[in-house]
């Protein structure tokens, strides 16, 4: 007989593969057991379509066996009419007797909710296993129910002696000189896949003109982000080709605009920047933005400690002069070597409130 952690362990497997394809919503795994058995296995493949308990009933050939079985879900069941009918509504009418939970829904629409109707008909619930991994899948969905605001990852690529890119020659061309490797490169495009935003400053944006897409992994592409206060990106650069949704925040919004998936914000540049753009993101319910860079914003975000983790990519190169890496301190979740680079996995030890 195997255990509970067990078969939460595979929900939260199954939930994985929702991975870039159901925000806003969180990735849910579920799966039914009949007499140490999985009979039955599904998971929220894409927002707006069936919720994880749908399909894993569904996939059970003997309905009969439904009513002597448990179903194991890495979130609490929805009580609410959303986008589909309640999953508790569904489990019930199952007679499923048994249900084994690894989280509450921090939406407000059910947190508990599920539970109490599903303990009102009778049946048996447990929560809490494998809580803290069941969480941990949906930061960006648990910051956006509990902070009001998107998950912020920071990310960039150092030399060993610090440096985040070589001292630019006013007038030359910029001589480019990759800091990440084949390897760690493929790494960004995952976690850009993954995430639901990505956002980049001016200089950045026009000294490197990238494209900030996910080139070398199959995935979705994040919402471009692009902070361009006076709008010195020029209009033919990549992150303006409006092939992907695309905000930019600005002092001042051009007259006209004809791009169909790139839209422009206007918002202050002071302090209160960092907050006006959560408190945007959060309405248009993005609910996890990567920081790419340059160093200035890199360190805007550290000074307001508006992060949750940083991701440092330190490769073995020298470059002696140069823009300076940020400077951080945080809790070291991993540091390992990755190819010839060291990946250090940071994260902040105080939760960034914007209220
Ligand atoms: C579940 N199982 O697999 C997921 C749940 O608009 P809807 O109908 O898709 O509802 C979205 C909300 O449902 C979402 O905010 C979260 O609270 C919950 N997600 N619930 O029972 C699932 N993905
Ligand atoms: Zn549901």
């Amino acid at each position: 007989m195997y255990t509970d952690e067990y078969y939460m362990q595979r929900c939260l497997q199954l939930a994985a593969n929702g991975s870039g394809h159901v925000s806003p919503n969180p990735m849910v795994g579920a799966v039914v057991v009949h007499k140490g058995k999985i009979i039955g296995e599904g998971y929220h493949r894409e927002y707006g379509k069936a919720h994880a308990e749908v399909n894993a009933i569904n996939s059970v050939k003997d309905k009969s066996l439904l009513c002597e079985s448990t179903i194991y879900v890495s979130l609490e069941p929805c009580s609410h009419y959303g986008k589909t009918p309640p999953c508790s509504q569904l489990i019930i009418d199952s007679r499923i007797p048994k249900v084994v939970i690894a989280t509450l829904d921090p939406y407000f629409k059910v947190s508990g909710r599920g539970i109490n109707m599903l303990k009102e008909a009778g049946i048996e619930v447990k929560t809490g296993v494998l809580e803290a991994e069941a969480r941990n899948l949906n930061k960006g969905f648990f910051a956006a129910q509990q902070e009001n605001r998107p998950y912020i990852y920071l990310k960039w690529a150092q030399t060993r002696d610090g440096y985040i890119d070589r001292a630019r020659v006013e007038g030359k061309p910029k001589i480019p000189t990759p800091i990440s490797n084949t390897y760690t490169r493929m790494l960004v495009h995952k976690m850009r896949s993954e995430v639901a935003s990505i956002m980049v400053a001016t200089n950045t944006a026009v000294n490197d003109n990238p494209s900030l897409t996910t080139r070398y992994w199959a995935g979705r592409n994040p919402v471009r982000l692009i902070l361009d206060r006076s709008l010195r990106v020029p209009s033919d650069y990549q992150v303006l080709d409006d092939n992907v949704d695309t905000i930019v925040f600005c002092e001042k919004a051009p007259e006209n605009n004809n791009r169909k998936r790139t839209s422009f914000v206007e918002i202050p540049f002071g302090k209160e920047m960092i907050p006006v753009i959560m408190r945007e993101l959060h309405s248009r319910k993005i609910n996890s933005v990567l920081v790419e860079g340059g160093a200035l914003l890199l360190q805007s975000f550290i000074d307001a400690k508006a992060w949750d983790e940083a991701y440092i990519e330190v490769a073995d190169i020298i470059f002696e002069s140069g823009v300076k890496a940020p400077r951080i301190d945080g809790v070291l979740i991993d540091d390992k070597e990755i190819g010839c680079s060291q990946a250090i996995h940071l994260s902040n030890v105080e939760k960034y409130k914007i209220l």
